[in-house]
């Protein structure tokens, strides 16, 4: 291929050799049902114990869970889903200025996953953005499209204030003072995935994101409303989480499923592609600081059962997740005690 990224506006007739998946870990998109019972679970609910066992149940038997009532604006989602479009439209020499596939640069466009690592491409671009504190990073953000700034910067700050209401739910969920996630996590970073997923000859055979789990604490997933993509895996099927309209998507990350010690699931997801058009999921993820050290509270052990993964801290476990495939095994698994 030409170029390194494929939002260049070549449509492909067919699927080039690099993204074709061996047989056995193609998609099967025959096989994959409905989610028709995806926990919905309104914020705005006045009864705050509802919420909680609403969030406990969600947490415990799918590790995602939608939110309505969220407290983001209107406006900033769809601000934010402007400057995107915007963005992956612009000349392909303007948006290679930002490319780079090193995973420790701290704004970068890129494409598939982890290029230098990964044996099959995935069809995927991807613009990654470190957000939080604002001040230190909007300086190096892209000045085109020209709101871009200021578009993002609103956005993030709206979706963190959700994300720390989501910790405390969390934490109350497990018996745990409401402050408890987020003291543990410390000045927690935010990063922001920006995907573009083109339309794709042949979403049979490839993937536009494998199946994976996200290393941090908690995700917060804004879905294209128009395009289907996301699908999670529910009692080891594949099911399909169509957009909800005013509704983000929240996963349990690697972080928050060793701090409540397994009780709660970090899902396994993954992204597929379509021929007919493209779409955009704009993923925010809260991570814990570097130094925070994850293990699970005292309240989580002291029915006698042991912790089921050894304490790390969170700059440990970043560098094993970027070191790896992102389909390789649950990375968690490589901290379990035996
Ligand atoms: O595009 C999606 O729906 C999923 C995105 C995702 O899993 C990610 O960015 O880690």
């Amino acid at each position: 291929m030409d170029s390194k990224v494929l939002s260049t506006g070549v449509r492909y007739s067919s699927l080039p050799e690099s993204y074709v998946r061996p047989e056995s870990e193609r998609p099967r998109l025959s096989e994959v049902s409905q989610c028709e019972d995806v926990p919905v679970i309104d914020l705005g609910c006045e009864d705050r114990g509802q919420i909680i066992q609403q969030i406990r149940d969600a947490c415990t038997a799918y590790g995602f869970f939608q939110v309505t009532n969220h407290g983001v604006s209107g406006e900033a989602i769809e601000k934010m889903f402007g400057v995107a479009n915007e963005f992956f439209r612009l000349p392909v020499e303007e948006k290679m200025k930002l490319y780079s596939d090193d995973p420790s640069k701290t704004i970068r466009l890129s494409t598939s996953f982890n290029v230098k690592k990964e044996k099959v491409h995935n069809w995927r671009d991807y613009l990654r953005l470190h957000c939080y504190p604002l001040e230190q990073y909007v300086p190096e953000w892209p000045a085109n499209p020209p709101s871009f700034k200021d578009t993002v910067s609103n956005y993030c700050e709206e979706v963190r204030q959700l994300g720390h209401r989501l910790q405390e739910l969390i934490s109350e969920s497990l018996g745990l003072e409401r402050p408890y996630i987020k003291s543990v996590l410390g000045e927690q970073g935010q990063h922001m995935a920006i995907n573009y997923y083109p339309p794709c000859p042949e979403p049979e055979l490839t993937y536009g994101l494998p199946g994976h789990t996200d290393p941090n604490a908690l995700t917060i997933l804004l879905q294209d409303l128009q395009v289907a993509g996301l699908q999670v895996l529910k009692d080891n099927k594949w099911v399909a989480v169509n957009p909800h309209p005013d509704a983000f998507v929240i996963n349990i990350g690697d972080q928050l499923q060793a701090l409540s010690n397994g009780r709660y699931k970090s899902v396994w997801h993954r992204a597929i592609t379509n021929t007919e058009r493209p779409r955009i999921s704009i993923a925010s993820f809260l991570c814990p600081s570097d130094d925070a050290l994850i293990s699970p509270p005292k309240g989580l052990t002291d029915d006698g059962s042991a912790a089921v993964y050894r304490s790390f801290t969170y700059a440990e476990y970043y560098k094993k997740f970027w070191s790896r495939n992102l389909d390789q095994e649950h990375c968690l698994e490589l901290f379990k005690n035996n």
